[in-house]
C-alpha cells in the first residue's frame, strides 16, 4: 500500500511541477510574442549615425511600368501607378514580363553615377505596388529572373555593386500588392473574385520576401516601406514586420511607413507612439525642423516611374538648394530617378546629378553629417552646424556685398569661402547681429558656402 502511499504524494507533486512547467513556457512564449526592439538612445544613435551622416539618397522607381512609359490608349500622364490608373487587368499588365529585357542595365554605372553625386545610399523599388518583383523569389515567378528574357537578378548585381563601391544598398517594398491573388482589398473595377483571398497568408507571403531581401543581399541600410495606408493594414502589423525585420537584420533602419503613424504626404508622425526610424515627407519640405529623424523624398520631374512624356525638370540650381535647404532643418533628401525600359537613366537625370556632385565635390563638408541651422529665417540663403563650424548657404547674393546674420554672436577663429579656404573674409558684429563683407561676385552659379570656424 506503501506505493500506491507513495503515488499519493508524488502524483500531486507531479501536477504541480507540469503545472509550473507550462506556466513558465506560456510566460516566456508571450514574453517573446510580445518582445518588441528595446535600445537605448545610444543604441538607436549609433543604428542611425551612417544615416545621419550620409544626408543625401538616391531613390529608383523601376519596374515593368517603364515598359509603356507612361502611355496608354493615348494616354500619356501614367507612370509606376499605370495598372490602376489606367484599369490594366493582372492578366493584361503580366504580358509586360515578355517584352522586359533591360540589355543597357550596368549596375556598375547606376552606383558610379549615385556615388558621384555625392549620394550615400540607394533605395531601389524592390517591389513596387504592382507585385512584380526585379529580385529573384522562391515565393513567385514573378519575377525578373523566371518571367522575363533578361533573367538576370537585379538586386543581386546591384547589391554586388554597392557594397563594392561604397554605398549604402536600401530596398523600397510596397505592403499593398494588385497582383497576388491573397492582397486585399481588390481594385474596385477589376474583375478578379475576393473570395478565397486570405490577406494573413498575404502577409506570410511578404515576409517571405521580406526575410529573401534582408538575407540574400548581404548588408542592407534601409528598408523603405509604402503602401501602407489601406484597411487591410494595421499598427499591429506593422510593429510585427518592424520587429521581424530588425530580428533578421539588427542594425537596418525601417521608415514609418511600415506601420500606420504616417500623416499623409507631409510623412510626419510620432515617433514615441508609432513604429518605424523616420518620418518621409514626400515631393514637400517641411517649413522647420520635425525634432526626430526625417527624410523628404522627391521626383526630378513630376513621375516616380519613367514616363517619357515628362519634360518637367527641376533645375539644378532648384535641385542643390533644395538638399541645402532640407539639410539646414536636419532631414535627408532622397532624389528619384525613374530608369527607362532599356536599363538607362533619362539623360536629363544624368545632366542633374552630374552638376550636383560637381557642387558636392566643393561643399561636401556642409552637408554630410551636418545638423540643422543655428538661426532661423535667413532671407538670403540657409545654414548648416558641424562641431565647431558653421556653414551659411548663400541662395542670394546681396548686392551691398554685405550678409547679414541676425542672431550671430560667436567668437569666429577663421571666416572663408568654402571654395577657396586661402581668402579670408571680414566679419563685423553690431547688437545681436553678424554682418560678413563678401566679394563683389558670387562664387558658384547655384549656392556659395561660407565656412565660420569658431573659437573654442
Ligand atoms: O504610391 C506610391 C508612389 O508610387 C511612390 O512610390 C511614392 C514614393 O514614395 N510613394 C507612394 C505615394 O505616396
Amino acid at each position: 500500500m506503501k506505493k500506491h502511499s507513495s503515488l499519493k504524494t508524488i502524483l500531486p507533486l507531479l501536477f504541480l511541477m507540469i503545472l509550473v512547467l507550462g506556466l513558465m513556457m506560456c510566460a516566456n512564449q508571450n514574453e517573446e510574442s510580445s518582445q518588441s526592439i528595446i535600445e537605448t538612445q545610444d543604441q538607436h544613435d549609433k543604428r542611425m549615425s551612417w544615416w545621419r551622416e550620409a544626408r543625401f539618397g538616391m531613390f529608383i522607381h523601376w519596374g515593368l511600368y517603364a515598359i509603356p512609359a507612361g502611355e496608354w490608349n493615348g494616354e500619356t500622364d501614367h507612370a509606376e501607378w499605370i495598372l490602376t490608373t489606367a484599369q490594366i487587368p493582372v492578366k493584361e499588365y503580366e504580358k509586360f514580363t515578355e517584352k522586359f529585357n533591360p540589355t543597357q542595365f550596368n549596375a556598375e554605372e547606376w552606383v558610379q553615377t549615385a556615388k558621384n553625386a555625392g549620394m550615400k545610399y540607394m533605395v531601389i523599388t524592390s517591389k513596387h505596388h504592382d507585385g512584380f518583383c526585379l529580385f529573384d523569389s522562391e515565393l513567385t515567378e514573378y519575377d525578373v529572373v523566371d518571367a522575363t528574357p533578361f533573367g538576370r537578378d537585379i538586386l543581386k548585381e546591384l547589391s554586388n555593386e554597392c557594397h563594392q563601391q561604397g554605398i549604402k544598398m536600401c530596398f523600397y517594398h510596397s505592403i499593398m500588392d494588385w497582383h497576388h491573388p491573397d492582397y486585399l482589398p481588390r481594385r474596385k473595377w477589376e474583375s478578379r473574385p475576393a473570395e478565397g483571398a486570405d490577406f494573413d497568408r498575404y502577409v506570410q507571403y511578404m515576409k517571405g520576401q521580406v526575410k529573401e531581401l534582408v538575407s540574400n543581399y548581404g548588408e542592407i541600410g534601409v528598408l523603405w516601406f509604402d503602401g501602407e495606408w489601406e484597411n487591410t493594414w494595421n499598427r499591429d502589423r506593422g510593429t510585427d514586420l518592424y520587429d521581424y525585420v530588425r530580428s533578421l537584420q539588427p542594425s537596418i533602419i525601417i521608415n514609418n511607413r511600415v506601420g500606420k503613424g504616417r500623416e499623409g504626404m507631409a510623412g510626419t508622425y510620432d515617433p514615441e507612439t508609432s513604429v518605424g526610424d523616420f518620418g518621409t515627407p514626400e515631393q514637400e519640405i517641411p517649413d522647420t525642423g520635425l525634432g526626430y529623424n526625417w527624410e523628404t523624398c522627391m521626383t526630378m520631374n513630376d513621375h516616380w516611374g519613367y514616363n517619357k512624356h515628362d519634360d518637367n525638370w527641376k533645375s539644378e540650381k532648384e535641385l542643390i538648394q533644395k538638399l541645402v535647404d532640407i539639410v539646414s532643418k536636419g532631414g535627408n533628401f532622397l532624389l528619384n530617378v525613374g530608369p527607362t525600359a532599356e536599363g538607362l537613366f533619362p539623360e536629363p537625370c544624368v545632366k542633374r546629378l552630374r552638376a550636383m556632385g560637381k557642387w558636392m565635390d566643393v561643399n561636401e563638408e556642409s552637408i554630410y553629417g551636418t545638423t540643422a541651422s543655428l538661426f532661423s529665417d535667413l532671407k538670403w540663403g540657409r545654414s548648416t552646424t558641424k562641431a565647431e563650424k558653421i556653414f551659411l548657404h548663400v541662395f542670394e547674393w546681396p548686392k551691398n556685398r554685405i550678409l547679414g546674420v541676425p542672431g550671430f554672436t560667436y567668437e569666429v577663429e577663421s571666416i572663408y569661402l568654402l571654395e577657396d579656404p586661402e581668402t579670408q573674409l571680414n566679419i563685423n558684429y553690431s547688437e545681436n547681429r553678424a554682418e560678413i563683407e563678401l566679394p563683389e561676385q558670387a562664387t558658384d552659379p547655384y549656392v556659395s558656402v561660407i565656412a565660420l570656424e569658431l573659437k573654442k
